[in-house]
């Protein structure tokens, strides 16, 4: 049965000021999942004011560092309870297979959320060193109330990356959930209220990007607008923060190259190669979705790849034994659909897939692989965003380094050999903000990750995230009885 769901704004639920909805739908079935409230640009400033009011004078703004990191790790001792709970609600929002959430997703979140919990007590400036009579030092402040945009890949998890470092560092946040999956963040954030979480610290605003998005990325009181999404929308983003001068980061699209050499452990790479490109449908912007296989191990590489990924299950993602679930709407189908073509219309050999898996009346497509593939086919250039694998043949280390280079993108890449110094010299000259040696798409909340080129800049994870949601505040004191 379709639940109806409202916004969060200063801990309270209310409707969106314009009164109207939209629905959020199952991809795995097409049926209506909820009804949802549209925020709107009104909405936004109800939320950002709440968001304002609490960094400043409520609770939030008077908590020791040690009592906010606290509360933080109460609420993901929450979440560890409900995490079987908010992968269904997640999986039926997106379609990720059930134990992708279960066993990757949900706790890959909670474990973000812990990371920051026990930073929070350790953000610090420094002692400079001081002229005589002279003390200089640095202080680590909040920036105030963050707005992050999330798309609908990974809603949780994608949320979680900005909410524990914004949150730990004291900050207060506005999320704008993706209109195709909303519900997992807005059923998050009772959690987060049932912790303790004072209320206007975190607020959701589910609705359109062009309008409640828009409105969030250039609010005035916004001090920092925090985007995982296309490439596209985040020039359209950096160019709305722009007008107050807000900072931004943006963690966008990849085009990942994934490199096989002919002295690869060839089993691991098969397998590493398949969940590169196949985990969460392709959907994934650190997927590895340009194969290149050394020239003198291609037939026999292609050959087990393709008896692999023929064998992949596409089905019901609430199914345990599924490996792929729907694409997360038709829209995106149709988009992936448009690419496959471009390849076969370009001269790309369409080896398996290419079309709809026939899944009950969902949004489902088949592994698919093109060989044949050059450079500057679309297929090799453009984020697909699917379950689509270019492949390409190369010669030698400089002819991978050259073809894994040559794209706007600059997110993840991938490197399969046993010769250690090999390694080392790709990994000097591909140019990403994370290289996988022997595996692929590895994540964890230690490891910072995000992009070079166009697939933009700052790092989510890690201690690095810290620094975007605190700014440096210097302090010069004189310590001589007369000024001099
Ligand atoms: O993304 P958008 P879409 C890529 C992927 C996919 C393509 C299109 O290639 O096929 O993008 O997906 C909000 N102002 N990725 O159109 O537009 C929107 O409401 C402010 C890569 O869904 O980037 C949603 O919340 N916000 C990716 C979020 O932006 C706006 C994940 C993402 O939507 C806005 C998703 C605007 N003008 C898609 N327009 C990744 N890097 O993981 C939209 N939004």
């Amino acid at each position: 049965m379709e639940q109806s769901y409202q916004l969060f704004v200063d801990g309270e639920w209310m409707d969106s000021i314009s009164k109207e909805t939209f629905k959020s739908y199952n991809p795995a079935t097409g049926e209506v999942n909820a009804v949802v409230a549209k925020g709107g640009k009104e909405d936004i400033d109800l939320a950002v004011k709440a968001a304002r009011k609490a960094f400043q004078s409520g609770p939030w703004a008077e908590m020791a560092p040690s009592d906010r990191g606290r509360l933080l790790n109460k609420v993901a001792q929450e979440l560890w309870k409900k995490a079987d709970y908010l992968a269904e609600v997640e999986t039926k929002d997106n379609g990720l297979p059930i134990n992708e959430n279960k066993m990757i997703a949900m706790p890959s979140m909670i474990d973000v959320l812990e990371f920051y919990a026990g930073l929070a007590n350790k953000v610090q400036g420094e002692t400079l060193a001081s002229p005589p009579g002279r003390f200089n030092y640095t202080l680590k402040e909040p920036l105030g109330v963050v707005g992050a945009i999330i798309p609908w890949n990974f809603p949780l998890m994608l949320a979680m990356w900005k909410i524990a470092p914004a949150l730990a560092a004291g900050n207060t946040i506005v999320l704008k959930p993706a209109e195709q999956t909303p519900i997992s963040l807005l059923e998050m954030v009772k959690i987060f209220k049932k912790a303790g979480i004072p209320d206007g610290v975190i607020n959701v605003v589910p609705g359109y990007g062009s309008d409640a998005g828009n409105a969030l990325s250039s609010h005035p009181d916004v001090d920092k607008v925090a985007f995982t999404g296309s490439t596209s929308t985040g020039k359209i983003i950096m160019q709305a923060a722009s007008k107050n001068l807000k900072p931004v980061s943006l963690e966008l699209g990849g085009k990942n190259p994934n490199i096989v050499f002919d002295d690869a452990n060839i089993e691991n790479a098969v397998n590493g190669s398949m969940f590169g490109i196949y985990f969460g449908q392709g959907q994934v912007c650190a997927s590895g979705s340009r194969l290149y296989v050394q020239e003198s191990i291609y037939e026999q590489f292609m050959e087990a790849f393709i008896d692999k990924a023929q064998k992949i299950k596409v089905g019901n993602p609430l199914d345990p034994t599924t490996h792929m679930g729907p694409q997360v709407s038709e829209q995106q189908l149709e988009r992936i659909e448009h690419f496959v073509k471009t390849g076969v219309d370009q001269g790309a050999k369409l080896v398996i897939g290419g079309e709809r898996a026939k899944v009950d009346n969902g949004n489902f497509f088949t592994p698919t692989v093109f060989e044949n593939v050059s450079s500057d086919m679309t297929i090799a250039k453009e984020e697909i965003f699917g379950p689509v694998l270019s492949v390409i043949k190369f010669k030698d280390e400089e002819d991978a380094l050259q073809k894994a280079n040559d794209t706007l993108y600059g997110l993840t890449s991938g490197i399969w050999t046993e010769n250690l110094k090999r390694a080392h010299r790709m990994v000097k000259g591909l140019q990403s903000g994370t290289v996988y040696v022997n595996t692929f798409s590895m994540l964890d909340s230690v490891a910072p990750f995000g992009g070079t080129k166009q697939s933009g800049f700052g790092r989510e994870l890690g201690i690095q995230a810290l620094d975007m949601y605190t700014q440096t505040k210097n302090v010069w004191m004189d310590l001589n009885d007369e000024h001099l």
